[in-house]
C-alpha cells in the first residue's frame, strides 16, 4: 500500500515536473509552442505578393517582466536567406536585415505607428540597439545568430502588461525569395532558455503552414475589454482548406477564405464571454490534395479599427469550447 504511494507520488512528480520543463523550453519561442506554425516568412521587397507577403517586413513585440532583472538574448533561427527552409525565386539574391529597438516610441499602447501597419508609418520607432544584414550565409543557415546581451531596462516600459517592451523588425531590403525564420527570447546565449512570464506578440502576422494536409495551425488573438465585434482579414490563403474561430463560447465558425493575391474579410460578433480571453483562430488545410508552401498573412481589427494582438502564448491559455448546458430538474 505505501510502496504504491511512493510510486504514485513518483509519477505524479515526474508528470508534473516534465509539464514544467516543456512550458519553459518552448515559453518564448515565436511562432510559439501552441501554435503549429513552423516559420515566419518575409520576402525581399522585389518579390511578388502572389507568393503569400503582402508587404516585406514583420514586427514583432516581446515583453519582459518587470521583475526579470538579468540580461537576455533575441535569438533568430535560420536568418539567412539560403540553402535550408527559405524559398527560393529563381537564385538566391535576398538580404534581409533584423533590428533590435527598445526605449520610448516602442510601445505600442503609446505609439500606433510603432505597429506598422499603415504604409508610411515610422514603425522603426525607438532606439536601435542592434542591426545585421543576412544574405546567402551558409554560417547562419540552418542555425541561429544571437543578438544581446540586453537589459531589461533598455526596453519601453508598459504599466498595463507590467513589462518592459522590446521590438524586433524583419525586412527583406533587397531580392525576390522567401526568408523564413524563428525567433526565440533567451536567458542564454547559448541554450534556449524560456523568461518566466515573458510573451511576444504581434498585430500582422505573416507565416508558413507546413506542408502537410493533417496539420492545423492555431494563432491566439486576445479579446480587450471594449470589444464587441471583430474584423477577419486573410491575405493569399491559396483556398487551401478552411479557417475556423474557436473560443470558449464559439464551436467553430468558419470565415471567408482568400485564394490568390487577393484579400478575404468578413466581420466576427464577440460575445461578452469571450473579453478578457484568446481567441482560437485555426487554419485546416485542404484534405483532397497538398497546397505546397502556403504562405499566409492575417490582420483583426475591433468594431473601432483598432488591430489586436496576437501572442505567441495565448493570455489566459489556449480556450477550449465550454458547451453551455442547461440542467433541468429532475421530476419524478
Ligand atoms: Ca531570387
Ligand atoms: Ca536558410
Ligand atoms: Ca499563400
Amino acid at each position: 500500500m505505501k510502496l504504491h504511494t511512493a510510486i504514485l507520488n513518483i509519477l505524479i512528480f515526474t508528470v508534473f515536473s516534465t509539464a514544467l520543463l516543456s512550458t519553459e523550453t518552448f515559453g518564448q519561442a515565436v511562432p510559439g509552442k501552441d501554435e503549429n506554425i513552423p516559420f515566419l516568412v518575409t520576402f525581399g521587397k522585389n518579390g511578388a505578393t502572389s507568393w503569400g507577403d503582402d508587404h516585406f517586413y514583420t514586427v514583432f513585440f516581446f515583453t519582459i517582466p518587470k521583475d526579470y532583472n538579468r540580461q537576455f538574448y533575441i535569438k533568430v533561427f535560420d536568418p539567412d536567406c539560403s540553402g535550408e527552409n527559405d524559398e527560393i525565386q529563381g537564385f538566391w539574391d535576398t538580404r534581409t536585415m533584423f533590428s533590435i529597438y527598445g526605449g520610448k516610441g516602442v510601445d505600442p499602447d503609446k505609439n500606433e505607428q510603432s505597429k506598422g501597419l499603415k504604409s508610411g508609418d515610422n514603425y522603426k520607432s525607438g532606439n536601435q540597439l542592434a542591426s545585421k544584414v543576412f544574405g546567402n550565409d551558409e554560417k547562419y543557415d540552418n542555425n541561429y545568430y544571437v543578438f544581446g546581451p540586453f537589459n531589461p531596462s533598455e526596453g519601453d516600459y508598459n504599466e498595463k502588461w507590467k513589462s518592459y517592451i522590446f521590438k524586433i523588425i524583419c525586412e527583406g531590403i533587397s531580392g525576390d525569395d522567401g526568408n523564413l525564420y524563428r525567433y526565440f527570447l533567451s536567458s542564454d546565449a547559448k541554450n534556449n532558455l524560456a523568461i518566466e512570464g515573458a510573451n511576444a506578440f504581434t498585430y500582422e502576422y505573416t507565416f508558413r503552414m507546413w506542408n502537410d494536409t493533417k496539420s492545423v495551425a492555431h494563432i491566439y488573438p486576445y479579446v480587450d475589454t471594449g470589444i464587441v465585434s471583430i474584423k477577419q482579414r486573410n491575405f493569399d490563403w491559396d483556398d487551401d482548406g478552411t479557417i475556423l474561430v474557436v473560443s470558449t463560447y464559439k464551436q467553430g465558425i468558419s470565415v471567408p477564405i482568400s485564394n490568390e493575391d487577393d484579400w478575404a474579410e468578413s466581420k466576427i460578433p464577440i460575445e461578452p464571454q469571450e473579453v478578457g480571453k484568446s481567441l482560437d483562430f485555426q487554419f485546416h488545410k485542404k484534405q483532397e490534395f497538398l497546397v505546397k508552401n502556403n504562405n499566409v498573412v492575417v490582420l483583426l481589427q475591433n468594431q473601432r479599427g483598432d488591430a489586436l494582438q496576437f501572442f505567441s502564448s495565448p493570455i489566459g491559455g489556449v480556450p477550449v469550447y465550454q458547451p453551455v448546458v442547461t440542467i433541468r430538474k429532475k421530476t419524478k
